[in-house]
């Protein structure tokens, strides 16, 4: 649904809120690479870093989170959560925001769960489970405020991802703009509807029904 409703350019357009710094909105967008792009954006850019880290992913057999845009994981042994701003129009917007926790006690608040012991037991009591295993390589660069991520993928997959950091929530718009006009300096392939990112292209290699259940929902 969202790909009617978005359209070309700015559908799968993440904004997320990093609980580290409150106040900043992670605006971001997934694109497809061709052989040439990835040297055309990095040209005259350093690395910032390389690194591998390791997500599982996890939610209830009856798909409670990820139904609801919610995104639970453990990157390398510390749970995270990604939680959308946009509740209830989700086939509706035209960019995806989130707020991101990273601590145990905000992420057992926002699932309204009482840790017994520690946040992992918790959640397998309650019948949270793995259903995706991702280890990812990462190549970061920052071209101007711009930060770029490259990822490859231990499925064989590999994901590109701009961000840009806003203050405020009325410079979403703009900064959407901004990453749509790197990709066109750049010659980026920009498709009709959103890029899948890495998990929701797991979801679709490896779980059909998983992911019948998400378009259902208007999740993908
Ligand atoms: C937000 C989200 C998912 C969770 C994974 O998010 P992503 O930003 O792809 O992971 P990563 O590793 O780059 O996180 P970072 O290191 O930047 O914190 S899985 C799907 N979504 C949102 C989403 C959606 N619901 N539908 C479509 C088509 N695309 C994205």
């Amino acid at each position: 649904m969202r790909k009617n409703l978005a359209g070309a350019f700015f559908a799968g357009l993440q904004a997320a809120v990093s609980c580290y710094n409150a106040r900043m909105i992670e605006v971001e967008k997934n694109f497809d690479l061709r052989a040439g792009d990835k040297e055309r954006l990095i040209a005259g850019v350093a690395l910032v870093q390389k690194k591998t880290f390791t997500d599982v992913y996890y939610d209830t057999p009856d798909y409670s989170l990820t139904s609801k845009d919610f995104w639970l994981r453990m990157r390398d042994g510390r749970f995270e959560l990604k939680v959308p701003l946009n509740r209830g129009s989700i086939g509706k917007r035209m960019t995806d925001q989130y707020r991101e926790l990273e601590t145990d006690a905000e992420i057992a608040n926002e699932l309204g769960i009482a840790v017994r012991g520690d946040l992992g037991k918790t959640l397998s009591t309650l019948g949270y489970k793995p259903f995706a295993r991702i280890v990812t390589t990462r190549e970061s660069y920052q071209k101007g405020d711009f930060h770029l991520d490259f990822d490859e993928v231990d499925f064989g997959f590999s994901a590109f991802e701009v961000e840009l950091m806003v203050k405020r929530a009325e410079d979403i718009s703009a900064a959407e703009k901004r990453i749509m006009d790197l990709a066109r300096e750049h010659h980026l392939t920009v498709t009709e509807g959103a890029t899948y990112g890495k998990v929701i292209e797991y979801i679709k290699r490896n779980n059909p029904r998983h992911y019948a259940f998400l378009a259902r929902k208007g999740v993908v």
